[in-house]
This record gives C-alpha cells, sequence and structure tokens, in this order.
C-alpha cells in the first residue's frame, strides 16, 4: 500500500482536526469492534471490554498514541512501529484478519464524528493508512 502525497496531507489534516479526540474515538472502535466482531474479544480476556470502560479507554489511548506516532512517520512506518510489529506478531499472536475488523471500525467512527469533513477522499486516504499500518504490525509472521 502507498500513500501517495495527497493521501499524506489528507491523513495529517484528519489527525489534526481530531484533536485531543483521538484516544476517545479509537476507544470507541474498539467497542464497536468487540460488538460487531465478537470473536476479537479473545484476545482480550484479562480486561473488561465492557462499553465504557477503564480498560478500554486505557488501550484506546495506547492504540491512539500508535497511530499519532505513525501520522508522524509516515514515510517510514516500518521503522516507527518495528517495536509494535514485533509484540503483535511473536507475543500478542493477532490473527492479520482482525485489523481488517479494527481499521473498519476505526472508519466507522470517523465517518460518525467527522461528518461533512469525511469526504470520499478522506475516506480513501484514511483507508489505506489504517491498511498501512495493519501491513507493518502483520509483517513479522512469515
Ligand atoms: Ni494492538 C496491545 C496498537 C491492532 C490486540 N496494541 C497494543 C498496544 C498498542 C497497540 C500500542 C500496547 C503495546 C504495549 O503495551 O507494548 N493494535 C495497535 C494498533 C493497531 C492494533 C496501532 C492497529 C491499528 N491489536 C490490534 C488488533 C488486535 C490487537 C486488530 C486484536 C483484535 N493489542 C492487542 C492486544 C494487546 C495489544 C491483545 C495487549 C493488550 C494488553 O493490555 O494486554
Amino acid at each position: 500500500m502507498v500513500l501517495s502525497a495527497a493521501d499524506k496531507n489528507n491523513v495529517k489534516t484528519t489527525w489534526d482536526k481530531i484533536g485531543g479526540h483521538a484516544a476517545e474515538y479509537v476507544a470507541e472502535g474498539l467497542t464497536r469492534m468487540f460488538t460487531s466482531f465478537p470473536t476479537t474479544k479473545t484476545y482480550f480476556h484479562h480486561i473488561d471490554v465492557s462499553p465504557g470502560s477503564g480498560d478500554i479507554k486505557a488501550h484506546g489511548k495506547k492504540v491512539a498514541d500508535a497511530l499519532t506516532t505513525a501520522v508522524g512517520h509516515l514515510d517510514d512506518l516500518p521503522t516507527a512501529l518495528s517495536t509494535l510489529s514485533d509484540v503483535h506478531a511473536h507475543k500478542l499472536r493477532v490473527d492479520p484478519v482482525n485489523f481488517k475488523f479494527l481499521n473498519h471500525c476505526l472508519l466507522v467512527t470517523l465517518a460518525a464524528h467527522l461528518g461533512a469533513d469525511f469526504t470520499p477522499s478522506i475516506h480513501a486516504s484514511l483507508d489505506k493508512f489504517f491498511a498501512s499500518v495493519s501491513t507493518v504490525l502483520t509483517s513479522k509472521y512469515r
């Protein structure tokens, strides 16, 4: 997945608009994922995945911070996310299909919050961005 200059611009602009809401929106995306794709909950058996829980908020913040790091390193995602990639492949062993579920839920969440700012062009660029992050996080399985 190659992000064009326009994609990178769209992603950065959107992340700026999201501003301080990133953790909250990612937590909402996680809740949507657990609700719509219940099998994803098996990876989180050790935390409270009920909507609005402190655990979900805390995990939303961690994932949001990682995505903010990614937005800051769009030209070199593999290096920026290298440690996280090791964790997901070797320690957590998350089946790659789950990344598609989370990405979809994050897009739905952002569409709901951004309204008219969630244009088709922004939608496409965010989709490519999340797919690029997922590619890196699932790159060490083989
Ligand atoms: Ni993910 C832990 C980022 C997708 C299951 N995950 C993390 C952490 C970050 C993170 C950051 C904290 C690591 C640490 O503390 O060392 N995860 C991301 C990002 C994505 C992603 C940026 C994709 C956008 N993770 C997924 C998916 C699943 C997933 C799709 C499974 C459905 N992640 C986990 C689990 C943990 C985790 C499980 C450990 C949670 C914990 O607290 O024990």
